[in-house]
C-alpha cells in the first residue's frame, strides 16, 4: 500500500463514512415510503431499499478494511499495515446491486411482462460480465493488465447503457409530459453516474502517483455509488408517485386509459 498524507487518508475515510450514512438513511426512507405509492409500485421501493441496504453493509466492510490497512506513522502521515486493502467488497457489492438497479428501472417501463423478463435476462448477464471482466484488472498493479480487462469490461457496459437508453426512450414517448421529463433526467443521471466508474478505474493509468490514484478511486466510486443508488432511487420514487397519482385520477371505469399516453399534441 502506498504511503498517504493525513489529508489523503482522511478524504477516503470521510467519503466511505458519508456513504455508509447515506445508504443507511436511504434504506430506511425507501421502506417507510412504501405506503405513499400504489400497491403495484411498492415492489420498486422494496428493491431500492434492498440495494441501499446491501450497499450500506458493504461500505461498513470497505470502511473497516480501509482503517485496518493503514496506521499512523511517526513521520506524520499514514503507512500500510500488513492488512491489504483491495476492491473485493466493492465488486461483490456491484455483483448484487447492479442487477437490482436494472430491475428497479425496468419495473417502470411500458413493456409486457414477457418482454420485461427477456430484457432483464440479457441485461443481467451483461452486467455480470462487465463486473467479472473488470475485476482482474482492478486488483492488478500492472497497467497493461488493467487496460486489457478494462477494455473487455467496457463492451457489456456500452451494451447495457445503449439498450437502457433506447428502452427508456420508448417508454418516454408514451408518458405524460411530467413523467417524460423525469424519465429523461433518470436516463441522464444513469449515464453520468455509471460513467464515473470506468473513469475512476482508469485513474492509475493516467500517470498519477499511486497514492493519488488509490484515494481518487475511493472517492470517485463513493460519489458514483451515492448518485447511482440513493439518488437514482429517489428519482424513480418521484416517478412512481406521479404515476400512482395519475392512475388514481384516471381510475373511474376506464374513463381515461393511461396506456394511450397524454401527448402534448393531443391536449391542445
Ligand atoms: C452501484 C454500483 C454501480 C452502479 C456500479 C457500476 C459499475 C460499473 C458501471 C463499472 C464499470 C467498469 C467498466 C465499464 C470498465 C472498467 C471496470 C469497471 C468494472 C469499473
Amino acid at each position: 500500500m502506498p504511503n498517504l498524507t493525513v489529508g489523503q487518508y482522511d478524504l477516503s475515510y470521510n467519503a466511505m463514512s458519508f456513504t455508509i450514512a447515506v445508504m443507511g438513511a436511504a434504506f430506511v426512507f425507501f421502506l417507510l415510503a412504501r405506503g405513499t405509492v400504489a400497491y403495484k409500485y411498492q415492489r420498486v421501493l422494496e428493491v431500492g431499499a434492498l440495494i441501499t441496504g446491501v450497499a450500506c453493509y458493504h461500505y461498513v466492510r470497505i470502511f473497516a478494511a480501509w482503517t485496518a490497512a493503514y496506521s499512523r506513522s511517526t513521520s506524520g502521515g499514514y503507512t500500510g499495515t500488513n492488512e491489504l486493502f483491495n476492491e473485493g467488497y466493492r465488486y461483490a457489492d456491484w455483483l448484487l446491486t447492479v442487477p437490482l438497479l436494472l430491475v428497479e428501472l425496468i419495473a417502470i417501463l411500458y413493456i409486457t411482462n414477457q418482454e420485461r423478463g427477456s430484457l432483464l435476462n440479457k441485461l443481467v448477464i451483461a452486467a455480470a460480465l462487465m463486473i467479472v471482466l473488470g475485476y482482474p484488472g482492478e486488483v492488478s498493479s500492472d497497467t497493461t493488465t488493467r487496460l486489457i480487462w478494462g477494455t473487455l469490461s467496457t463492451i457489456p457496459f456500452v451494451y447495457i447503457l445503449a439498450v437502457l437508453w433506447r428502452e427508456v426512450g420508448a417508454t418516454m414517448a408514451r408518458e405524460t409530459p411530467e413523467v417524460r421529463a423525469r424519465l429523461s433526467a433518470v436516463r441522464l443521471l444513469l449515464l453520468a453516474s455509471w460513467g464515473v466508474y470506468p473513469i475512476a478505474y482508469l485513474l492509475p493509468l493516467l500517470g498519477l502517483d499511486e497514492a493519488t490514484g488509490l484515494v481518487g478511486r475511493q472517492v470517485g466510486y463513493s460519489i458514483a455509488d451515492v448518485i447511482a443508488k440513493p439518488l437514482y432511487g429517489l428519482m424513480i420514487y418521484g416517478i412512481i408517485r406521479i404515476k400512482s397519482q395519475e392512475e388514481k385520477e384516471n381510475a373511474p371505469a376506464g374513463a381515461y386509459d393511461t396506456s394511450e399516453g397524454i401527448h402534448a399534441g393531443a391536449q391542445s
